[in-house]
């Protein structure tokens, strides 16, 4: 007993070392993000015309404390008309560059019903996001069993919608994968559709066996795995509700 009562202590230490270095677990944030790495979408509207749109993760910047995957988006509104985003992912989350203040949250895995605004200078300035739902999604790409729907808007005002308001727009995103769907409602020809079709070079498939434990699904029971539960050491969701670690299933 007493021999694994020292295992018990010199584990929790190694965890705590290896947080602080402030390596994370391969495989485990929002987005699948990779210099080189091409993101092919099909785009169509109720014209009926389809066309394709890439996003190409074509460098890494640096911009005050944080790094950002630099991201032209090109053909989005069947113009070739080329667009740099900038966007940085954490284990839950995407935020785009904002060079006047906070970062943009864009997407967050979290419960649904989350909600937040944040302010972009434009006549209706104010973009309201919200996690109207869980649920499996199928796009060209393949079907997934856990998409994140975020319902958008932009507003004059989010605590008056009477004073101008938009058409909702939706985006579906899957852990680890990143952005596989778009719904738009805010065009002549609504709705405009956008779904994945592939990746290139592709993702590593997921392990192919369940194995109890392998919490990053690379076939494997180590330290990541470990590393992963430590992160989330005592957490109740029952008792804190509002914890982003708590993902409704
Ligand atoms: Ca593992």
């Amino acid at each position: 007993m007493r021999e694994r009562a020292h295992q018990n202590t010199w584990i929790p230490v190694s965890i705590l070392l290896f947080i602080m270095a402030g390596t994370t677990c391969a495989g485990t944030t929002a987005y699948s993000f990779e210099v080189g790495r091409q993101y092919e979408y099909r785009r169509s509207d109720g014209t009926g015309d389809m066309w394709t749109v890439l996003f190409e993760v074509k460098d890494r910047v640096t911009f005050g404390v944080f790094d950002y995957f630099h991201i032209p988006v090109s053909n989005y509104g069947n113009d070739s008309a080329v667009y740099d985003f900038y966007f940085r992912v954490t284990e839950e989350a995407l935020y785009s560059y904002n060079p006047s203040g906070p970062d943009y949250l864009q997407h967050r895995e979290a419960p649904v019903g989350t909600k937040w605004s944040h302010y972009q200078a434009d006549d209706m300035p104010h973009i309201v996001t919200e996690i109207t739902a869980i649920e499996a999604v199928t796009v060209p790409y393949g079907t997934f069993d856990k998409a994140y729907v975020h319902r958008k808007f932009r507003c004059v005002d989010p605590n008056d919608l009477s004073k101008g308001r938009s058409p909702y727009w939706y985006n579906w995103v899957v852990p680890g994968v990143g952005y596989v769907k778009e719904l738009d409602y805010w065009n002549d020809y609504a709705p405009a559709v956008m779904e994945l079709v592939s990746i290139t070079p592709d993702l590593e498939p997921g392990c192919l066996f369940d194995l109890l434990g392998d919490l990053n699904d690379d076939c494997r029971v180590d330290f990541f795995d470990f590393a992963l539960m430590a992160s989330n050491w005592l957490i109740d969701c029952e008792q804190q509700l509002v914890d982003p670690a708590c993902v409704p299933k």
